[in-house]
């Protein structure tokens, strides 16, 4: 079956087409962005579009209680665990068209090409959308495959609420994707997700694809400082006790640990949010909510980083006269993938006589949930402009893309086939 290939212009159609579900124009630069927030009614309309795209493949569509949608499609042998493949369709509120979309888009258009070639696969094969992948709505990366692959309880995802109140589970209900399927998946054979790099390596290198070797550790936190409001007019600064300071101040702290190589050269950190009280001009901040997201390759690093951010906290709140509460919101350690799927992946790259090379992911994905669960691996396609992401001009051309989701179609037939 060497010579059967996905239609990556049918591929490209469909990636523009839900590209254009929750596009939006930024008005700084002019380009054309996405914004498919979790569960708002944009991630809606995308999930409905995708949905009946699965359907018109002649799957049998599942939608689960925490909002995943699975399609399946029958093997010679039903008994047998599945082969899986998908990635997540929300998107960050400044996305691009690919981040998530190729690796649900790219597993539909391998069914599309097995269905017009009339190939039967050994094993039944899944697709799937994952619910709140990218988690900066409600906090917790990762939602949807967390709660299936047994990492969060349903009941806790569903209770989680937005900065305005909202909670997940009524916003789930009011797109019409709250599924009667239980949501605990059963362990497929093996899970493949091809994805943008999001990063400049793989383009760097000169490389076609990237087979990727696991994902680094992840710690989100949610940090509420609480000073005292005061007039910026008549207030000394010696009577101050303001949360902007504190919170600028951890934000430097980050970057020097991040850039001083104690936490290793990986080491990553972003204050990404920054919330003033009540965020006037003549207002000394009452508080200040701002978040912190840390990265690290190695967990040792990553425990060594947060004692010397908490440490710096205790002291800040003792020099300013504030008050920190912390909390946190994901932590997911450093995840290995499965050897022999990078090896069926690397085996598919070598038959199709491209370049690629092995990196670890720099980003967070549904498949280091499913890793828990079953063999999982990722390909990774390389994008342009250094990879930018969660960012409109966000961008891997046809052919690169077309590349990965032909690797992702002979892996899983070589997976599918016994
Ligand atoms: O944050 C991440 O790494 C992913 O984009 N959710
Ligand atoms: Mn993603
Ligand atoms: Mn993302």
């Amino acid at each position: 079956m060497t010579d059967l290939h996905i239609d990556g212009q049918r591929l490209w159609r469909s990636l523009e087409e839900l590209g254009r579900v929750g596009a939006y124009t930024d008005e700084r630069t002019g380009l054309i962005g996405v914004n498919r927030l979790a569960l708002t009614a944009a991630d809606g309309d995308g999930r409905r579009l995708v949905k009946r795209w699965f359907e018109e493949a002649g799957l049998a569509v599942r939608v689960d209680a925490i909002g995943n949608c699975i399609g399946r499609r029958e093997g010679r042998d039903p008994s047998k665990a599945p082969v899986m493949a998908g990635s997540h369709i929300d998107s960050v509120p400044t996305a691009g068209r690919f981040d998530g979309c190729l690796g649900v888009l790219g597993a539909l258009e391998v069914v599309r090409t097995l269905n017009d070639a009339r190939v039967a696969t050994e094993r039944p094969l899944e697709i799937a959308f994952f619910t709140d992948e990218e988690g900066c709505r409600f906090g917790t990366d990762m939602l949807g495959s967390a709660v299936a692959c047994g990492r969060l309880p349903l009941e806790r995802a569903l209770g989680l609420c937005d900065k305005d109140g909202k909670r997940a589970g009524d916003e789930l209900r009011a797109i019409g994707f709250s599924g009667d399927h239980p949501a605990r998946l059963a362990p497929p054979r093996a899970y493949v997700e091809c994805h943008i790099e999001q990063g400049p390596i793989l383009a760097a290198a000169g490389m076609d694809l990237g087979v990727v070797t696991g994902v680094q550790g992840i710690s989100w936190w949610e940090l509420t400082i609480a000073g005292r409001a005061a007039h910026a007019g008549t207030t000394p600064m010696r009577l101050r006790r303001d949360p902007g300071l504190a919170a600028a101040l951890i934000n430097v702290r980050l970057d020097e640990m991040a850039r001083s190589g104690r936490y290793g050269a990986e080491m990553r950190a972003t204050m990404g949010r920054i919330d003033p009280r009540p965020g006037l001009v003549n207002i000394v901040p009452s508080q200040v909510v701002c978040t912190v997201d840390l990265r690290n390759p190695e967990d040792a690093d990553m425990a060594a980083a947060e004692r010397d951010l908490f440490a710096y906290v205790k002291e800040i709140e003792t020099r300013l006269g504030v008050t920190v509460e912390a909390r946190q919101t994901a932590r997911t350690p450093r995840i290995r993938f499965s050897p022999d799927v990078q090896a069926v992946i690397a085996r598919q790259m070598e038959r199709a006589h491209l370049r690629f090379e092995t990196i670890l992911s720099g980003a967070g994905h549904d498949a280091q949930e499913l890793s828990a669960l079953c063999p999982t691996a990722m390909i990774f396609v390389p994008g342009e402009h250094d990879g930018i992401s969660h960012n409109p001009r966000e961008y891997s051309t046809p052919e690169a893309c077309a590349r990965g989701v032909d690797v992702l179609l002979h892996t899983l037939l070589e997976l599918g086939a016994t």
